[in-house]
């Protein structure tokens, strides 16, 4: 049957394989992040090569007001969310913690920690109402382990598994799941964007070794979703085969 899925930075990345997915699987994605020609251009390419309804949404999570003013002005007919998926998310600056930038700390925490709460906050009435659910938050190996150089990107996405337990408590009793996925290295524009644009250092991360896609990432959220009622996988950490944990990776 078909759902409505509400997909955070769907622009690029796993958030555009994640609402690929669901779109091929026959269901109607709302898809979110700032670049609007992105959105227009993804939205017209899944609402034709699938048949489903595609709702472009373009807004900043970093900023509240946006987030309330582009969740409340939803049609009535697309505010019944199924599924949300918390991606939206950077890593911004690498090094040691003494040398870093108030300019990336501000953008990882305002998007990766309080985007998050804003955008769950002002879906939460809707799960909750309708006593159903499924919160799906892209969390990292970063948030299960803190590597050097990540300091404050490995904080954010800690703070995020703490909001995944957190929520996964408070919402039991209205039947809402919530599932936190964390992906090890996967090649997508999150180097670039650590790097601030430099794509030679971003390429280096991935060499080596054969690297996750956003579509391996996808196929598992969309997997985690298909699961019986009364199932849930709470937590899921997952890497390439050439990587063990946050510190260690296989580079031949
Ligand atoms: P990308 O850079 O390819 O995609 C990031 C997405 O987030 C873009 O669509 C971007 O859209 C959106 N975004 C960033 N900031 C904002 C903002 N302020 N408001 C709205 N949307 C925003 O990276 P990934 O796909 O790799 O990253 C997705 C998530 O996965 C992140 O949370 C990241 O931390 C996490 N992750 C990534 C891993 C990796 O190795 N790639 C591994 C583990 C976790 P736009 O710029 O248009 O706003
Ligand atoms: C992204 C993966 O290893 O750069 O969360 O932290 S890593």
């Amino acid at each position: 049957m078909s759902k409505t899925i509400f997909i955070t930075g769907a622009t690029s990345g796993f958030g555009k394989t994640i609402a690929e997915i669901f779109a091929k699987n026959g269901n109607n994605v709302i898809i979110t992040g700032r670049r609007n020609e992105r959105l227009e251009l993804i939205s017209k390419k899944l609402s034709s090569k699938y048949g489903v309804k595609v709702f472009p949404l373009c807004f900043d999570v970093r900023i509240k007001k946006e987030v309330d003013a582009a969740i409340t002005s939803l049609p009535k007919e697309w505010r019944n969310i199924a599924v949300l998926v918390n991606n939206a998310g950077l890593a911004s600056g690498f090094g040691k913690i003494q040398d870093g930038k108030f300019d990336d700390w501000d953008k990882m925490i305002d998007t990766n920690i309080k985007g998050l709460l804003y955008v769950s906050k002002a879906i939460f009435p809707i799960m909750i109402n309708n006593k159903k659910g499924h919160i799906i938050n892209i969390g990292s190996t970063a948030g299960k382990e803190v590597y050097q150089g990540g300091n404050v990107y490995c904080a954010s996405k800690h703070a995020v598994d703490a909001i995944s337990k957190a929520m996964r408590m408070d919402l039991l009793e209205y039947g809402i799941k919530v599932t936190q996925i964390c992906p090890g290295a996967a090649e997508t524009e999150f180097s670039e964007v650590r790097f601030h644009g430099n794509k030679e250092q971003a390429k280096q991360v991935y060499k080596g070794y054969q690297p996750m896609t956003a579509e391996d990432i996808a196929s598992v959220t969309y997997y985690v979703t298909t699961l019986p009622e009364n199932l849930c996988i709470n937590d899921l950490v997952v890497t390439s085969l050439a990587q063990a944990n946050s510190y260690y990776i296989d580079r031949k």
